[in-house]
């Protein structure tokens, strides 16, 4: 090949490169779509550009001298408009949508910026198309249940406290006055992972872990999930949860307790709420009831709630507290349950379909 004719191909392929070039950095509509096309243009191993840059280098001086101009004018377009298209994309980016490809153009509207025209491309908003509407999601019924009881018992004067769900036997059974024997220990009525340790069957657990750790006054709750191999049915889960309560001090009777459980259901359920007590048993209080709620007296039904009862001397101790100088009263009520009451949720097994039918009423 003559000099001319090598001198006339490169400045060719030279215009064709700067063609094409130009035309993928204004298209790029990603980040990853620019940089494949920089690797192809620009880059610096095999890029087309450092071929023409060896074939350039290779020309003799006259020739060197004929290209040397365009040569330079291509470099910086090319660099120029890989620079702009960057410049786009982070820009969208920012804005947080997505970065129209210079190659779409806006179809009608108004266009914004006659300055921000670049490289034959408009950068166009059209504010008459209606957005997109951002979905939001809503907590949970349980999560909302479970922050307003914990603001409601936080207002009587009650702490947070917690405890493991994988549980130790004594913890879930021994502390709590619950003996070897005892029919709630029961492989068939408990989640055993080993012989040693279980999915804990109540938070009362978190009685004993408190207890074990700090001296009274002791006035807390906790609330957590709890497992039981129950049948699922419209009131049993065998995943729900409960929240404990726990007051140990001097002089603590069953009067405080009725008071308490009494403020927290009118606080959450209304004030016409009534509670009662009904005899029951427990192993680790002493005397037990069941606590029943009904917003008509007369005639209206009573629902069990959950259990609770003065703190059996025996649990006391197993913790080293002194049954002589405290006494106290606990309560564990079902947490379902009582969201199920507040919302006239009819079926527990709603909580745990994961219906966004059922749950975007919350
Ligand atoms: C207990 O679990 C005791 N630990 C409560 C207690 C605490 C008594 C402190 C005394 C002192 P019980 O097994 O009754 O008690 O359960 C308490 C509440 O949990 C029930 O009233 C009910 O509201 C709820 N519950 C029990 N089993 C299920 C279940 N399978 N599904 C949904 N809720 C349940």
């Amino acid at each position: 090949m003559s000099e001319g004719d090598a001198v006339d191909k490169l400045l060719a392929e030279l215009s064709e490169f700067e063609r094409a070039a130009l035309e993928a950095f204004e298209r790029a509509s990603d980040a990853a779509t620019l940089e494949a096309a920089r690797v192809r243009f620009l880059g610096q191993r095999r890029g087309w550009f450092k071929q023409l840059e060896q074939r350039f280098r290779a020309l003799p001086r006259e020739g060197k001298r004929t290209c040397g101009p365009r040569f330079n004018e291509v470099r910086s377009r090319v660099r120029e408009a890989f620079s702009k298209a960057q410049a786009r994309l982070e820009q969208g980016a920012a804005q947080g949508g997505q970065p129209e490809a210079a190659a779409v153009q806006p179809t009608g509207g108004l266009r914004f910026g006659g300055a921000a025209v670049t490289a034959g491309r408009a950068e166009a908003f059209d504010f008459t198309v209606p957005g997109k509407r951002v979905r939001r999601g809503t907590l949970h019924p349980l999560t909302h249940t479970i922050e307003e009881l914990i603001r409601i018992f936080g207002r009587l004067g009650f702490e947070l406290a917690d405890g493991p769900e994988v549980e130790d036997e004594w913890h879930n059974f021994e502390a709590l006055n619950i003996p070897p024997e005892h029919p709630a220990r029961d492989p068939n009525d408990n989640f055993y992972l080993d012989p040693r340790r279980l999915l804990r069957s109540q938070t009362s657990t978190v009685q004993i872990r408190v207890m074990e750790r700090q001296r009274p006054p002791v006035r807390i709750i906790a609330i957590g999930r709890v497992y039981r191999p129950d049948v699922h049915d419209a009131t049993h889960f065998s995943m729900f949860h409960q929240i404990e309560g726990l007051y140990v001090d001097r002089h603590v009777t069953l009067a405080h307790l009725k008071t308490v459980l009494r403020q927290f259901a009118q606080a959450y359920l209304g004030p016409d709420v009534q509670i009662r007590f009904r005899p029951s048993f427990f192993p680790f209080t002493e005397p037990s009831v069941e606590v029943d709620m009904s917003w008509d007296v007369r005639g209206g039904q009573w629902v069990e709630l959950g259990g609770a009862g003065m703190v059996d001397p025996n649990v006391f101790r197993a913790v080293g507290y002194d049954p002589e100088e405290y006494t106290g009263f606990a309560f564990g009520l079902g947490v379902e349950r009582l969201c199920m009451r507040r919302h006239g949720i009819h079926d527990i097994r709603l909580f745990y379909e994961n219906d966004v039918r059922f749950l975007k009423q919350f």
